[in-house]
C-alpha cells in the first residue's frame, strides 16, 4: 500500500514540477500552487489515503507527502522569482534611458547689444591705432569739469545735468575725464579711446540716465582739424556703411575749440523727419541724428595736464554708444536696451 501512495506522490510531483516550469507568470503559478498545496489540492488529498495504511507505516508515509510538498512548494517559489525577474528585465528594456540624446536646450544667453557695440568701435578705432584707456565712473569735480576748462559757476556745466555725491564727488557727466587722468600720466605721443557707463539727469526716448560714451584723445606734434575729420569719417563710413549721410556741424564744448557735432542721417525715418504719423520721434523731424561731439583740444586743458600747447596740438571727441547702437539697429527708444525684455535681447 505504502508503494501504491509513493507511486501516486512521484506521478504528482512530476506533474507539479512540469506545470511550474510552464507557468509564465505569477497568476499562473499561484493557479499551480492552489492545485497541488491548497487545501483541496491534490497532495492534501493523497492524506485520505492514509486509511488504508497500518499505524506504522503513517509517520514514514506522512513525512513523503511533506517532502514532496516542499519540492513543489521550493520549485514554485524559485520559478516566482524567476519570473519577476524577467517581468523586471522587460520593463527596464522598455524604458530604456538613452543618456546620448540631445537635451530638449537651455535658452543660451549672449553678449548685450550694447556691449557687442562697445567692442565694435573699440575695434574699430583700434584698427586705427587707438589703444584703450580706463578711467572712474565716480568722479571728483576737476576731472569731470575744472580741468576740462568748465570752472565752477561756468554755464556750460548746466549742458550735463549732473547726479552729485557727497564731498565734491559726483557721477562721471562724459569720459573726457579720463583725457585729463591719461594725460596727467604719458607724455605725448598718445591716442587712446576710453569706453564706459557715464550719468546724466536726462531721461526720455532718446537720451538714458545712464548711458555709455567712447571717448578719444589723440595729441602730437602738428595734429591738426583734417586728422580729426579723417578719424571720424573713417570711424563712421566702416560703422555706417560707405554711403551714409555724415555731417560736421559746428558747436561749443569748454575743453575743445573749434568744436564740432557730427550727424548722421536718421535711419529711422531715412532721413526725410516725417513717419506716417507725424514728425519722427527718433529725430525730431530734423532727419538728422548727432551722435558725437568732437573738436581741438582746447590749450586751457594741456596747460591744466602740464603739456607744452605750443609745441602739441590734438583732438577729441566722444560718441554716444547708444545712439549708435539705435540708428545701426534701427531702435526708436533707447529705453529698451535697459528694460532686460528676452524679446527684445533675443534679436540681436
Ligand atoms: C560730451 O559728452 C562731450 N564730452 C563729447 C566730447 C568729447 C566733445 C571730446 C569734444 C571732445 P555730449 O554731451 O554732446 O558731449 O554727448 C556726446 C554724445 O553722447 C552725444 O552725441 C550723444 O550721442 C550721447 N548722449 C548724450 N546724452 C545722452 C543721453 N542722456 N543718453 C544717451 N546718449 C547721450
Amino acid at each position: 500500500m505504502a508503494d501504491t501512495i509513493q507511486q501516486q506522490l512521484d506521478a504528482i510531483e512530476q506533474d507539479a514540477l512540469a506545470q511550474v516550469e510552464q507557468a509564465g507568470d505569477a497568476a499562473l503559478l499561484e493557479a499551480v500552487r492552489v492545485r497541488f498545496l491548497g487545501k483541496k489540492g491534490e497532495l492534501t488529498a493523497i492524506l485520505r489515503g492514509f486509511g488504508a495504511l497500518s499505524a506504522d507505516e503513517r509517520p514514514a508515509a506522512g513525512k513523503r507527502v511533506n517532502a514532496t510538498k516542499q519540492r513543489v512548494h521550493d520549485a514554485i517559489a524559485r520559478r516566482e522569482a524567476s519570473v519577476a525577474e524577467a517581468v523586471r528585465a522587460a520593463r527596464l528594456s522598455g524604458h530604456q534611458l538613452d543618456v546620448t540624446l540631445p537635451s530638449f536646450g537651455s535658452p543660451a544667453g549672449h553678449i548685450h547689444p550694447l556691449a557687442a557695440m562697445t567692442r565694435e568701435i573699440c575695434d574699430t578705432l583700434g584698427a586705427l591705432g587707438f589703444s584703450i584707456a580706463d578711467g572712474p565712473e565716480i568722479e571728483d569735480d576737476y576731472h569731470n569739469f575744472e580741468a576740462l576748462n568748465i570752472p565752477p559757476e561756468h554755464p556750460a556745466r548746466d549742458m550735463q545735468d549732473t547726479f552729485f555725491i557727497e564731498d565734491g564727488l559726483l557721477l562721471r557727466t562724459h569720459t573726457s575725464p579720463v583725457q585729463i587722468r591719461v594725460m596727467q600720466e604719458v607724455q605725448p605721443p598718445l591716442m587712446i579711446i576710453a569706453p564706459g557707463a557715464v550719468y546724466r539727469i536726462d531721461d526720455d526716448n532718446t537720451h538714458s540716465p545712464m548711458f555709455h560714451q567712447v571717448e578719444g584723445l589723440m595729441v602730437d606734434e602738428g595734429i591738426n582739424f583734417a586728422h580729426l575729420k579723417y578719424v571720424l569719417t573713417t570711424f563712421l563710413r566702416e560703422t555706417f556703411g560707405p554711403d551714409s549721410p555724415v555731417r560736421f556741424r559746428p558747436s561749443y564744448f569748454p575743453f575743445t575749440e573749434p568744436s564740432a557735432e557730427v550727424d548722421i542721417g536718421c535711419v529711422i525715418c531715412g532721413g526725410k523727419g516725417r513717419s506716417e504719423t507725424g514728425n519722427c520721434r527718433v529725430c525730431k523731424g530734423t532727419g538728422w541724428l548727432e551722435i558725437l561731439g568732437a573738436g581741438m583740444v582746447d590749450p586751457a586743458v594741456f596747460e591744466h595736464v602740464g603739456y607744452d600747447s605750443e609745441r602739441y596740438s590734438g583732438f577729441a571727441f566722444g560718441v554716444g554708444v547708444e545712439r549708435i547702437a539705435m540708428l545701426k539697429y534701427g531702435i526708436s527708444d533707447i529705453r529698451l536696451f535697459f528694460a532686460n525684455d528676452q524679446r527684445f535681447l533675443e534679436q540681436f
